[in-house]
């Protein structure tokens, strides 16, 4: 028996097209989705639009069209949108479909079997967001002037006066809501957005709430009949809100197995504007009919240009999620790279519930630091070294180096349990960053297994051991390309062909518990990988700046990364250094600077320095020598363990951050793109460079 996983997005207004925030939603879902899928479990993921609603008629009034001309035009360019960015395996639902129209309908008529006086006809008289398609009473405005105004849209709201509606008693379920949520902690999440739910509910007194509208006909018609002869349309959050449970009903019956099968493990993704309607209204509506509840409201936070939220009423704001994708296609492999770079961006920077500001500083901070950097070097390194050394030393799994104890063999193996066990939980409560920093813990990891077990002078010594080595090497990458999946697919599935895996993605959990016991098959030895994620030097970024921020007014696009100095050294110049070219040195000039390779023993943050580490490293005298670095910024200093470096060792000592500096490393590049100088095989510490 499979677990079923039901996922849902919010269904988007069509009164424009896509924009980040919604690509937002739709590729955590698509994440979660792909996660749960691997493991096995039943998956179901639903996303669509909601076309119903005064919004959507002023916007088809004001281009000169129906609403259903309008709603036939935009629909499918979500769908076209979200096919175009790789979501996947996904159903897609429209409020006109006839099949959903009938399952509001039946809800409407449950409701007043069920409880007939929970739905009566009374007068609205009141405050109306038609960008919210919201009531609001003044407590929730703000005033400007003899304006009111909604917070979310920051414009004018309407007045409804003395319209007849039909109402539904949300009153009678406070304390019905507040029940469910005490006994179900993970019900609203993450938990701040509970509290706001809880606080609401003890606080304000809940009002009755307006389900039907009869000033615009764009809806589905209230199924009772208004004995003064009103055509009444039902109100859009009611039609909207069934739509997860409608997509489960085939033949428009409340009752069916899919529905019995699924809802129960319902989660609603979507940003926290709507969380009321999430939280309150539809848990009161489906109470109310006697059905069950969904398993939780999944909130996140917005995402923001220079502070603004984006959103299609602030053009300024409106990042397209292709253009983006696009731009970040830079390497060899194409948009699908694009694509896994901006899904990697927005799941890693912001712990899901957090507002996040979008700004190519971070975006490119990530590219380098995280993706061409710490991954793209692992998936490199691993092949380089399986493609040159396996003929000779072919990957078998030796047991006996996993007898335990200290060895880098084991450590690995332990890291690889700890990390498949601890991104699953994270992904199965839904935290993709934290997910994603437990894996970047575990490349960083396998990353330094190669700098201390130095394969290629275990082939200079014709160690025995390089065959078990690469194995690892072989095992830590398809461990790594499997966990990538939900949040990288395309990248995960170029390692997978590289490694000669071509089954499906799956959890690599092994045998008993161990992961590298799972061989997935004969593993190719002799891929020449391509790079997967090129480093974004600053010609590459004013490109992706220009590409995706030249439709927007001066000032108004996401903040670019201010221009960089050509080169830097990794600490501060000496005053008076300047990076300009000195002119013709002679021999003696170049003879008088002691370079030496040093080897990094130890590495570690310098309190409250950003910028600089704090090494020491083996010149090959008596003593390792401290030396204070200026390059936190690219490199963290367990993968700087193990590193050979170029050191100037007679540059005079400097106090730097209470520390005597007793020289300098030689540094490539600025900040994220900063890249250290490398000697491509092991050579004694203290050997000088000339
Ligand atoms: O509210 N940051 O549709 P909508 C993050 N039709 N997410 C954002 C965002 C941003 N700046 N902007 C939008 C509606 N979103 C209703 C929903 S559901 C029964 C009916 C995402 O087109 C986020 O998920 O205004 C938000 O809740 C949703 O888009 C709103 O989309």
């Amino acid at each position: 028996m499979t677990t079923p996983f039901y996922i849902t997005t919010p269904i988007y207004y069509v009164n424009d097209v896509p924009h980040l925030g919604h690509a937002y939603t739709t590729i955590v879902a698509d994440a979660l989705a792909r996660f749960h899928r691997m493991r096995g479990d039943d998956t179901r993921f639903l996303t669509g639009t909601d076309e119903h609603g005064q919004k959507v008629e002023e916007a088809a009034t004001k281009r000169g069209l129906t609403p259903q001309q309008l709603v036939d035009q935009v629909a499918p360019r979500f769908d076209e949108c979200w096919k175009t960015i790789g979501i996947d395996g996904y159903r897609f639902i429209r409020t006109t479909d006839a099949k959903h129209k009938l399952v509001v309908a039946n809800l409407w008529k449950r409701i007043r079997e069920r409880n007939p006086e929970d739905i009566y006809l009374a007068t609205y008289q009141g405050w109306y967001c038609v960008g919210c398609e919201a009531f609001y009473t003044e407590s929730q405005l703000v005033k400007d002037g003899d304006t009111w105004s909604c917070t979310t849209h920051k414009k004018p709201v309407a007045w409804i006066d003395k319209e007849r509606s039909w109402f539904f008693r949300l009153s009678k379920y406070a304390k019905p809501l507040l029940a469910h949520i005490a006994a179900h902690p993970e019900f609203i999440r993450p938990t701040q957005y509970r509290n706001e739910i809880v606080s609401f509910l003890e606080k304000e007194e809940l009002r009755d709430l307006s389900i039907s509208r009869t000033s615009f006909a764009w809806g589905i018609p209230a199924p009772d009949p208004d004995p003064e002869g009103l055509a009444h349309v039902i109100y859009v959050w009611m039609d909207a809100l069934t739509n997860y449970y409608s997509d489960l009903c085939p033949d428009g019956s409340l009752e069916s197995a899919d529905a019995a099968k699924y809802f129960p493990h319902a989660i609603h993704l979507i940003g926290k504007d709507i969380l009321r309607f999430h939280s309150v209204y539809w848990p009161a509506f489906l109470m109310a009919a006697g059905l069950p509840l969904p398993h939780s409201i999944l909130a996140h936070g917005w995402w923001t240009v220079r502070g603004e939220k984006i959103s299609k009423s602030m053009p300024a704001t409106r990042i397209d999620p292709v253009t983006l994708s696009d731009a970040l296609a830079v390497g060899p492999l194409g948009r699908p790279i694009g694509i896994d770079a901006m899904r990697y961006y927005l799941m890693r920077e912001v712990p899901l519930g957090n507002d996040g500001d979008f700004t190519f500083e971070s975006l490119f901070g990530r590219f380098n630091a995280d993706l061409a950097n710490d991954l793209g070097n692992l998936v490199n390194r691993s092949l380089t070294l399986i493609g040159k050394f396996a003929a000779e030393f072919p990957p078998v799994c030796d047991d006996a180096q996993f007898a335990g104890g200290e060895n880098p063999h084991w450590q690995l193996e332990t890291h690889a349990f700890q990390a498949t066990n601890a991104v699953a939980r994270e992904l199965e409560l839904c935290a993709p960053s934290k997910a994603l920093e437990q894996l970047w813990k575990f490349i960083g990891q396998a990353n330094r297994y190669i700098d201390q077990t130095q394969p290629w002078a275990m082939a200079k010594a014709k160690d025995p051991v390089l065959g078990h080595t690469l194995w690892c090497l072989q095992r830590s990458l398809w461990t790594i390309a499997q966990m990538i999946t939900p949040v990288l697919p395309s990248t995960s599935a170029t390692i997978l062909g590289w490694l000669g895996d071509a089954a499906p993605a799956r959890w690599p959990i092994g045998a008993g518990g161990r992961v590298f016991t799972l061989a997935p098959g004969v593993l190719a030895t002799d891929a020449t990988p391509s790079v997967l994620f090129p480093r974004l030097d600053e010609p590459m970024q004013a490109a992706i700046v220009t590409k995706v921020a030249g439709e927007y007014a001066a000032g108004a696009a996401p903040a670019a990364p201010a221009p960089k100095p050509a080169a830097k050294a990794a600490v501060k110049p000496e005053a008076g250094a300047t990076d300009a070219p000195a002119g013709p040195i002679t021999y003696e000039d170049f003879a008088k600077l002691e370079l030496r390779v040093g080897k990094v023993l130890t590495a570690a943050a310098v309190p409250k320095k950003d910028r600089l580490l704090h090494l020491t490293v083996d010149l090959g005298e008596a003593k390792p020598r401290t030396i204070v670095a200026g390059i936190a910024e690219a490199y963290k200093p367990e993968a700087l363990v193990g590193k050979q470096v170029i050191v100037v060792a007679n540059l005079a000592p400097r106090k730097m951050a209470g520390l005597m500096s007793e020289g300098m490393i030689l540094a490539a590049g600025d900040e994220a793109i900063l890249g250290l100088s490398a000697i491509d095989h092991d050579v004694p510490p203290g050997t000088r460079v000339r």
